[in-house]
């Protein structure tokens, strides 16, 4: 991580949750966001929690992400304690596969919003890459990057669609 002020602060229910919430990371680190990680829990730590993301602001940070498994309220609790904008990721962490944090997280009635990504670690990738995008409105530099992630990512569709002629031409299926 950066040695620069933390821009984005990711709250994660339990350690658990990690391996998931790492892809939030290393979106940030590849654009060079700095970012901070802690966890703190809706449920088990509400103090801890709340103080947290009540210090957030003045700290600097200027998105909040949360990601949580279960019943997981963690999202919806920090948007209650704060106006920065909160992005949620869901987590697969019971039987019912993340549906419930999904639900959890989505269903937040009118006046506190969180923006809820996918289950799991693509949700959680998008959740850093939102949180750049968010950044991207006041930061010209940050909006190049990614315009040209777009592009790199456009260009490995065609790459693979190249090697998937290639493939079919040797199957000798075309
Ligand atoms: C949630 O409950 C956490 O976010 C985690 O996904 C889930 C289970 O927590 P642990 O019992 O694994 O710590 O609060």
């Amino acid at each position: 991580m950066s040695e620069k002020k933390p821009l984005v602060g990711i709250l994660m229910g339990s350690d658990n949750d990690y391996e998931v919430m790492a892809e939030a990371g290393r979106a940030l680190k590849q654009f060079e966001v700095p970012f901070e990680m802690i966890v703190s829990s809706a449920h088990r730590t509400p103090e801890r929690t709340a103080e947290y993301v009540r210090s957030a602001r003045e700290r600097g940070i200027k998105v909040l992400i949360a990601g949580a498994g279960a019943a997981a309220h963690l999202a919806g609790v920090v948007a209650a304690e704060t106006s920065l904008p909160v992005i949620a990721v869901p987590i697969d962490a019971t039987s019912l596969r993340g549906l419930d944090a999904l639900l959890a997280m989505v269903q937040m009635p009118a006046g506190i919003p969180v923006a809820t990504m996918a289950i799991g670690p693509a949700g959680a990738r998008n959740a850093g890459l939102f949180a750049v995008r968010m950044l991207a409105t006041t930061d010209l530099q940050l909006e190049q990057k990614l315009d040209e992630f777009k592009q790199e990512m456009a260009a490995g569709v065609v790459k693979k669609s190249d090697r998937l002629q290639e493939k079919l031409r040797a199957e000798g299926l075309v």
